[in-house]
């Protein structure tokens, strides 16, 4: 399993730096699918990322357009969300987090919902707890694909979130994950699954961090057995 590469202040001081209302794409386009992966030898797994080693944040900051926009209803949100944020780092995909609100700041949330095709994303990914509409209007903004993460709440334990997010309505789907912790970590895989249908090294990727999850059981069941035949 790779570290996670960003701790929650530093995931805090990218949100800061970046404003919710929607950036252009800078110029340089991504690299096309599967460039990344030429003369590339070896079993497939996690790559060392371009500006870095796995696990090592960037010293420099990502200058690629964001593919993948990660909006959460409020910055409470982020220390649930630093899982799907850390598994993007991990999958090097480049991604924009903005604190955004269907309720609180329904402007911005349309004009980043009606210009996130536009500017060059391919996914968005909306994070939001109680009356969770942020995903939904996402959804209706955009033909983008909408991953829905019901974030848990003090109240109703995030059953609120999820029901809000996931009964939509037929003609604009939300793909709704688990809520919390869960829901962010297969959001962003997700993600990458729908990335790596263009991206042949994104693709192999996934494939080393299935490898490393049989790895991670395999190694529980040995640890099982000796425990248990240890107290025999
Ligand atoms: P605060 O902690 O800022 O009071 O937010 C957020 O996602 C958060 O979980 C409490 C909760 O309100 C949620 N929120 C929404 C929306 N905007 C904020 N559900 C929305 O537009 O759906």
């Amino acid at each position: 399993m790779l570290p996670p590469i960003f701790s929650v202040s530093v995931a805090r001081r990218r949100l800061r730096a970046m404003p919710p209302s929607p950036r252009p794409p800078a110029s340089r386009p991504p690299p096309p699918p599967g460039e990344r992966s030429r003369g590339r030898e070896g079993p497939a797994g996690p790559e060392p990322r371009p500006e870095g080693r796995p696990g090592e944040a960037r010293t420099e900051p990502d200058m690629r357009p964001p593919v993948v926009g990660v909006v959460m209803g409020s910055d409470s949100d982020l220390p649930v969300m630093q899982k799907c944020i850390d598994l993007l780092e991990q999958f090097d995909i480049p991604y924009e987090p903005s604190v955004l609100s269907a309720h609180r700041t329904p402007e911005k949330a349309h004009e980043y919902g009606s210009t996130a095709r536009l500017r060059g994303l391919k996914i968005v990914i909306a994070a939001a707890g109680g009356a969770a509409h942020l995903a939904g209007v996402m959804a209706s903004l955009t033909t983008l694909p909408v991953i829905g993460i019901p974030m848990p709440t003090a109240s109703l334990g995030g059953a609120d979130s999820l029901y809000s997010t996931v009964q939509m309505p037929a003609g604009i789907p939300v793909a709704t994950v688990a809520i919390g912790e869960a829901g962010a970590a297969n959001a962003a895989l997700l993600a990458a699954e729908i990335l790596a249908l263009n991206d042949e090294e994104l693709h192999h990727r996934l494939l080393g961090y299935r490898a490393e999850l049989r790895r991670k059981v395999a190694e529980k069941n040995e640890r099982l057995r000796e425990q248990l035949s240890s107290a025999r």
